[in-house]
């Protein structure tokens, strides 16, 4: 059999690099790092006939890292094992097979760290956290969004209305919800017409610019048809669920992108992120997402109803915010230089409501889009005043004011603190 471990090896640039947590299966950890790194590269279970030097000396990966405490293992690969380009192939490679080895109970991969002939290949966010904030003209602070709510069951028009309250009360980005595509009570393209129509007309009334985030998911053709029509109707965004849509469908939307800011929803990630002994970080989803090219995407809020950290939350906002991370053996973070693929802008949402803002900017900074859904539409006093109640919870942030301090002349925020508190 190939040996694939080498403690003395050190990863060269034209490497990629994993970082697995393993737990064997009755074998050694040595054992098990052996099947990965074969499984996962150009081994299998049995010796073979037809493996030749040359294939091992040029394409056979090193287990150079192995601790048996923790049960962590780094593996570097060497980058002709990848079409560049090409994620679909590169996960089938290193999150593919080996997830079902009977040699191993629990395997996740914590991080991978691409080399700069893999970044180069993929086209990185169109607009990135700058664009976005040009593209809206918010200079410093948090964006604000909403997710029209009831997540589905409203028709075209009042989809389009609603939107309309939550852009004239102070939010600045409108969004679909997850599951919202097109329904036989809500249709895409009347949708688009509608609420784009309303968006127009928010952004004239206010002096502000505001945007509409409408949910692409679909077949990759049918999804490439419906960014035509929101770019065709004057859109700035679409919105695409990364997860079920995939790697592919991702990059189709990315390749076909014409300077759309591409919002990514992770739905279905808690499927594979949230076991911390098995499956994929989401840290890692995260890295493929900006590297594939979306301009913003959900990575959690530490302090909302969705599973994640606030260690988590913040380390994945450096990770697509920042050009160069550097490792983090505490977190599982390997290093990784971006070069110079755009910032992803950290979407903070789930569970929000203006109460908690101060607490979130004080995790993650003014560098987020935060966005709010119950806590919006639940506001006792209807949309707008939810919307302002919101964006009166960001102002007080930025003016260094307590919740409490600015609600007193800010009825809005004053109604949502007395119904959700400020904690
Ligand atoms: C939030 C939301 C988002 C979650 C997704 C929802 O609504 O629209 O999909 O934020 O979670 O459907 O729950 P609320 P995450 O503001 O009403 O909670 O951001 O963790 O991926
Ligand atoms: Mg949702």
């Amino acid at each position: 059999m190939l040996e694939y471990i080498d403690l003395k090896y050190r990863p060269g640039s034209e490497d990629l690099v994993c970082e697995f947590f393993i737990e064997p299966s009755g074998i050694s950890i040595e054992k098990a790092a052996e099947h990965i790194a074969g499984e996962s590269s150009i081994g299998t279970w049995t010796d073979l006939s037809t493996m030749k030097p040359q294939i091992a000396k040029k394409l056979k990966p090193k287990v150079y890292y192995i601790d048996k405490r923790s049960g962590n293992i780094k593996i570097a690969y060497p980058q002709d094992l990848f079409e560049e380009g090409n994620m679909p192939q590169v996960l089938s490679s290193i999150a593919g097979n080996i997830y079902g080895m009977k040699a191993i109970n629990k395997l996740r991969l914590q991080d991978i760290s691409f080399p700069k002939s893999i970044i180069r290949s993929f086209k990185g966010p169109a607009l990135g956290v700058q664009g976005i904030r040009d593209m809206m003209k918010v200079k410093k602070r948090p964006l604000c969004g909403t997710i029209v709510k009831p997540k589905v069951g409203l028709s075209a028009k009042e989809h389009a209305q609603v939107a309309y309250k939550a852009w004239v009360g102070g939010v600045d980005i409108v969004k679909d919800d997850e599951n919202l595509s097109s329904m036989k009570f809500n249709d895409f393209d009347e949708r688009i017409r509608h609420t784009l129509e309303m968006c127009d007309r928010a952004q004239e009334q206010t002096g502000e610019k505001k945007a509409y985030m409408p949910n692409v998911t679909a077949e990759a053709t049918k999804m490439i048809n419906r960014a035509e029509y929101v770019k065709k109707h004057g859109g700035k965004y679409v919105m695409i669920d990364i997860i079920t849509c995939g790697w592919s469908g991702l990059q189709t939307l990315r390749n076909w992108n014409k300077n759309l800011a591409i919002h990514a929803h992770r739905a279905g990630h808690a499927a594979v992120t949230r076991d911390h002994s098995h499956g994929i970080s989401m840290l890692t989803i995260a890295k493929i997402s900006r590297l594939i090219g979306v301009d913003q995407i959900h990575i959690g809020t530490a302090v909302g109803k969705m599973d994640g950290t606030a260690r988590e939350v913040h380390d994945i906002e450096l990770e697509i915010e920042d050009r160069l991370i550097h490792e983090k053996k505490s977190s599982h973070i390997l290093e990784q230089k971006w070069y110079d693929v755009k910032p992803t802008f950290a979407v903070s949402s789930g569970g929000l409501h203006p109460g908690l803002t101060d607490k979130l900017v004080r995790i993650l900074g003014n560098n987020i889009v935060i966005q709010m859904g119950g806590g919006l539409f639940g506001h006792p006093d209807g949309p707008v005043a939810g919307s302002q109640a919101v964006r009166q919870s960001i102002d007080a942030v930025m003016a260094g004011k307590t919740l409490k301090q600015y609600a007193r002349n800010h009825p809005e925020l004053s109604a949502a603190l007395r119904l959700w508190g400020d904690r």
